[in-house]
């Protein structure tokens, strides 16, 4: 080979690792999805102030036009009548400024009085990733696809001041109004050390001043994303707006902890006077027993209040769980979850989170068991479905509760559990439930399940989405997820869904008390090849009271 062309090799890889350059996206695509959101090509991460304006859903996103790797950062646009099928818009922000120029990156969407959208986004100023807060308002208000955003003339409006260092310094919360008149929004970052929410107020929504002490903080997390907080009714399930402040409210504050990347969530009281956010006695980020909206892949997640059904909506990046070279050659990068509903559960010591029920209308051909019996160490194949585009929602009767085996009290990590007892380790009750994506001779299987144990004063549910045996190819990330399920087997039957497609796996366990969602890539177990199973690898029998099926038809998701 001559210099000449060795040179030219060289060069061709430097702009294809930088992104500068593409590769057209691979055609054999089995890992694209069916029904969840992504967008045509490229990489995409956060989402970003989502909203509904004069009945038209809005979902923003992070987002590299230029390549399937992180880099170039936009807010990319996209719009649903629906919640689940999305028409794309022209990119919304995309650096142009010297308080943007080397990124646009996360913030969120705020409605202020008379129904007037603003967003505040991020900018990132320097190669140093140095960051300071803009507002962008809508160019034309009449138009409900909110199409062209215009960057307000004297942004940035808040810059960093000491204590705080401007490269951790980012990601906007919506803003609520007081009943003083006063706007108030959060700013994730790390201050001394700890992982805190800055609360800024504001008169007119472009003075902002920074309240002295952290909103919250916690000296045993690092840097705080994408910070979340919002009113939840104690009385029922509908969402409230996010200004709602009084009595038959609590309030939830999340925060997005990366390395590892988790959502985590405290529920607790917000004192306006005091500006302060006062977790309840047992609710705390950290520990075992810390809440997390997901306990697999779901991240810098970011709800919004849907006032045309009055519901509060969540939605979550989902990265890949495949390499950075992989993700390179299929051209694309990053899922959204399926917008969740979520509200507080009855003891109001957590959240409940199920699947928009606008996703049912893609359901078709259901397919139904009722009154099954699965002896121990047997597997019944569900057909009649697709089984690599597919909802289905399980419920277990277990009867022989007094065998279930003794949790260990050093148990206390349920990851860690989910691992050493993974769905092939046989116990009294269980591993039980479904095992999806799953190749004809089950080489390839996710197995989405349940184990019950006796605990100290009442039994104790382990749900578990273990992806060891999810694809042949060993170069993807196959981690156990693992989470304690906070039902009564002996008050209620245990139900599980999971919302399966093509590379991702959503599952909720007791009606979504406890969701883990997981990427698979198998090898085999593709389109027609995929299958779906209920099992029950425990010693113990038990029941399927119901079971349904459907195959989803494909969503437009761009
Ligand atoms: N992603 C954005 C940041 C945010 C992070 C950059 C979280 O604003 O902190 O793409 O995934």
């Amino acid at each position: 080979m001559t210099n000449f062309s060795v040179t030219l090799i060289l060069l061709f890889s430097l702009l294809l690792s930088h992104g500068i350059i593409e590769l057209e996206a691979s055609t054999n695509q089995p890992y694209r999805t069916g029904f969840h959101f992504q967008p045509a090509k490229n990489w995409m991460n956060d989402p970003n102030g989502p909203m509904i304006y004069r009945g038209i859903y809005h979902l923003f996103y992070q987002y590299n036009p230029y390549a399937a790797v992180w880099g170039n950062i936009t807010w990319a646009h996209s719009t649903s009548t629906d919640l689940i099928n999305w028409t794309p818009h022209d990119i919304a922000l995309a650096p142009s400024a010297p308080f943007d120029s080397h990124g646009c990156y996360s913030g969120s969407a705020t409605i202020r009085p008379g129904g007037r959208p603003a967003i505040f986004y991020t900018g990132s100023i320097d190669s140093f990733t140095n960051q300071v807060q803009n507002l962008a308002v809508p160019k034309n208000y009449s138009d409900p696809y909110l199409r062209e955003w215009l960057k307000y003339t004297y942004n940035p409006l808040i810059s960093a001041t000491r204590p705080i260092d401007a490269t951790s310094f980012r990601d906007p919360s919506t803003a609520w109004l007081g009943p003083d008149k006063r706007w108030r929004m959060l700013i994730g970052s790390v201050i001394d050390n700890k992982g805190s929410a800055i609360l800024y107020t504001s008169k007119d929504f472009k003075h902002w001043i920074k309240v002295e002490q952290p909103f919250y903080s916690d000296a045993k997390t690092k840097m705080w994303e994408c910070p979340d907080f919002y009113p939840v009714s104690t009385v029922y399930q509908k969402g409230v707006d996010t200004s709602i402040y009084g009595p038959n409210i609590k309030h939830v504050l999340k925060t997005s902890l990366n390395e590892p990347q988790r959502d985590c969530y405290m529920i607790g009281t917000y004192d306006i006077g005091q500006n302060k956010f006062i977790p309840d006695p047992e609710s705390s980020l950290s520990g075992d027993s810390g809440l997390r909206y997901d306990y697999g892949k779901f991240y810098a997640s970011k709800s919004f209040f849907d006032s045309a059904k009055n519901r509060r909506i969540l939605w979550a990046w989902v990265p890949e769980s495949s390499s950075e070279e992989d993700n390179k050659k299929k051209g694309w990068a990053g899922l959204q979850a399926i917008p969740r509903s979520l509200w507080l559960e009855k003891s109001g010591k957590q959240l409940v989170q199920w699947p928009a029920v606008e996703i049912e209308s893609l359901r078709l051909n259901e397919v139904k068991l009722q009154n099954r019996f699965l002896q121990g160490g047997s597997v019944l194949e569900v057909s009649g479905i697709t089984a690599a585009q597919a909802d289905v929602e399980i419920l277990f009767d277990v009867i022989e509760l007094d065998r279930a085996e003794v949790l260990d009290p050093s148990w206390t990590n349920p990851q860690v559990l989910c691992s050493r007892k993974s769905a092939l380790v046989k116990s009294a009750l269980g591993p039980f439930g479904l095992l999806v994506l799953a190749s004809k001779g089950l080489e390839e299987q996710t197995a989405v399940f349940f184990r019950i144990f006796k605990g100290q004063d009442k039994h104790v549910v382990l749900m578990c989405s273990d992806q060891s045996r999810s694809s042949l190819d060993n170069t993807n990330d196959r981690p156990t997820y693992g989470a304690f399920l906070n039902v009564d087997p002996v008050q209620e039957r245990l139900s599980l869904r999971s919302l399966i497609d093509h590379s991702i796996v959503e599952s909720f366990g007791g009606g979504g008390k406890t969701c883990i969602t997981a990427r698979a890539y198998p090898t085999l177990a593709i389109d027609g090849d995929a299958h779906l199973y209920a099992f029950n690898y425990g010693i113990e029998g038990v029941s399927i009271s119901n079971l349904s099926a459907w195959s989803m038809k494909k969503a437009q998701i761009n």
